[in-house]
């Protein structure tokens, strides 16, 4: 019986479980459709890269001799279901539809629908490119109180064997090496960019539809050079285990003026749409470590964040979805500042977070949990808003990766299930891991003044503010110490300072 096979954007590898199981009669759909390309104002890059790469991907399965139909988007169609029901109805002989597991609960929605709209059977296999599946996670999180990374990263560990020895204890002594990821940037301190490619025709061709159709999706389409390949994104992984991973363990959380990447390896933008496999990531990490070419906090520190808190991050999505989307812990409703769409502030880490971001839909992690994440939590800003644009603005973003990301972490808006406390820091922590505040009109140091700088003023009023849900959170005594051991005079002054700062917003 042959079988219509959809292979979504982000499903780009040759060891996908639909690809696996297809026979020879079956066909493979690859549709760019409106519904997908615009349901957040996607960055022009993050088109680019899916349709391009897509595009490459049909060609290669197609020169394996598979029959491929391949719906450009100039065709017209609005959605995944208007793809499929054109490719059935033009292929008659098709009794059944096949396809791996989505990443966004919104279109598991509409595929689990297909098989009613279209009285065919709908296979719908696992998604096996994690490591950990849902069943996994949830015997993992069942009758747990907190669901702490840290407890699942460990038996990630031990289930993958990555950086064990052979009584099965950790490589180096220890599990975590996080305190020593977290150096701040010397003076000196230069960064070695990732590899970047030239756009081929299929991609050139790419370039000028996004610019026509998607004219006013943040960013340029001129700037593209991402990998759109298989290989492409390998030589880029390569690139960065030799030259950029021993530094990266060292700096993963610094920020330097106009280092847009640093030692980042950028591969989740790589990864998160398939042209990368995790396995065989975490394998070249290990080998570097064990060939001793990088230190073990760079290897554990990066096979930490995929075997660890990617696939702790799924499993927290799917474990709670859908009312996961609807928290708001902290009725955080300030309409987003129209900076976060130009870049266009004072405030220098602000400014250069965010003008990373629309120039390459990427910033690293720390920028978007300390900076522009750590801002909008201190702001109140709009749970909805700030997470819309997240999952808008950034090239590795779906919303299982950006959800939990930016709701529960960033803003806390899941009142603890992924962080023991808010991510709430003032402007010191920014000025010890980058050199921003030297080149800033505010002041660092100030938490009054017209100078003053408002991740100080708005720090304090957020716990003034949320005192009577934080306040009881042991992880943050330290904070409403600090807090209540200042004058009521100078709390007031704080709180009518934050209060001119928010009214003012858009003008920071
Ligand atoms: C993100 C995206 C975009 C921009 N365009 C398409 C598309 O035209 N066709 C497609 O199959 N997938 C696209 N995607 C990726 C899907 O939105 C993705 O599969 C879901 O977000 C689930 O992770
Ligand atoms: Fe950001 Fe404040 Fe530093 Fe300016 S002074 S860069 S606003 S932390």
């Amino acid at each position: 019986m042959a079988r219509l096979i959809v292979i979504l954007g982000d499903q780009l590898s040759p060891a996908l479980s639909a690809l696996r199981e297809a026979d020879k009669d079956d066909i493979f759909l690859l549709a760019e459709v409106k519904q997908e390309a615009s349901y957040v104002k996607h960055h022009k890059h993050k088109i680019i890269l899916l349709f391009s790469a897509m595009r490459h991907f049909a060609e290669v399965l197609r020169q394996q001799d598979n029959k491929v139909i391949y719906l450009k988007y100039q065709q017209g169609f609005s959605s995944l279901t208007a793809a499929v029901k054109h490719s059935l109805k033009q292929h008659p002989q098709l009794k059944g539809i096949m396809l791996t597991e989505c990443g966004e609960y919104r279109l598991k929605q509409e595929i689990a629908s297909w098989q009613q709209t279209f009285q065919l059977p709908l296979d719908m296999l696992e998604d096996d490119r994690f490591l950990c599946n849902a069943t996994m996670f949830s015997k993992w999180a069942d009758g747990r109180k907190q669901l702490r990374m840290e407890y699942f990263y460990r038996e990630m560990r031990r289930y993958t064997g990555l950086l064990l020895d052979n009584k099965k204890q950790p490589l180096g002594g220890q599990w975590n090496f996080d305190k020593a990821n977290r150096k701040a940037p010397p003076a000196d301190l230069k960064a070695v960019a990732p590899l970047q490619f030239k756009p081929d025709e299929i991609t050139a061709e790419v370039i000028e539809l996004v610019a026509e159709h998607f004219a006013d999706h943040p960013g340029s389409a001129d700037n593209f050079c991402y990998a759109v390949t298989g290989k492409q994104a390998r030589q880029a992984f390569n690139h960065f285990v030799s030259e950029q991973l021993g530094k990266f363990g060292d700096y993963q959380d610094a920020m330097v003026l106009d280092q847009p990447f640093l030692f980042h390896s950028i591969c989740s933008i790589y990864l998160n749409c398939g042209l990368l496999d995790v396995r065989w990531m975490c394998q070249k990490v290990e080998a570097a470590y064990k060939q001793q070419k990088v230190a073990i906090n760079a290897a554990e520190g990066f096979i930490r964040q995929l075997i660890g808190w990617r696939e702790y991050i799924r499993g927290v999505y799917w474990l709670l979805m859908p009312d996961y989307k609807t928290r708001n812990f902290l009725n955080a409703e300030r309409p987003l500042p129209g900076y976060y769409w130009h870049g266009d502030t004072k405030m220098r880490c602000m400014q250069q977070a965010i003008s990373h971001t629309l120039t390459h839909a990427y910033s690293h992690h720390i920028q978007r949990l300390m900076i522009t994440g750590n801002f909008a939590l201190l702001a109140g800003l709009d749970v909805t808003e700030v997470t819309d644009w997240y999952l808008a603005v950034y090239a590795d973003a779906y919303e299982w990766v950006e959800l939990p990301n930016t709701l529960g972490m960033a803003l806390y808006a899941d009142d603890g299930v992924l962080a023991s406390k808010p991510y709430a820091a003032s402007g010191a922590y920014i000025n010890r891991m980058s050199n921003y505040c030297q080149h800033c009109q505010y002041k660092v140091k100030d938490s009054s003044g017209d100078d003053a700088c408002p991740f100080n003023v708005l720090y304090w009023d957020f716990l003034a503010r949320n005192e009577q849900k934080l306040g009881g959170n042991a992880r943050m005594q330290l904070a409403y110490k600090n807090w209540h051991n200042k004058e009521p005079a100078q709390q007031q002054a704080l709180r009518d300072k934050a209060a001119d700062y928010l009214i003012k917003l858009e003008q920071l």
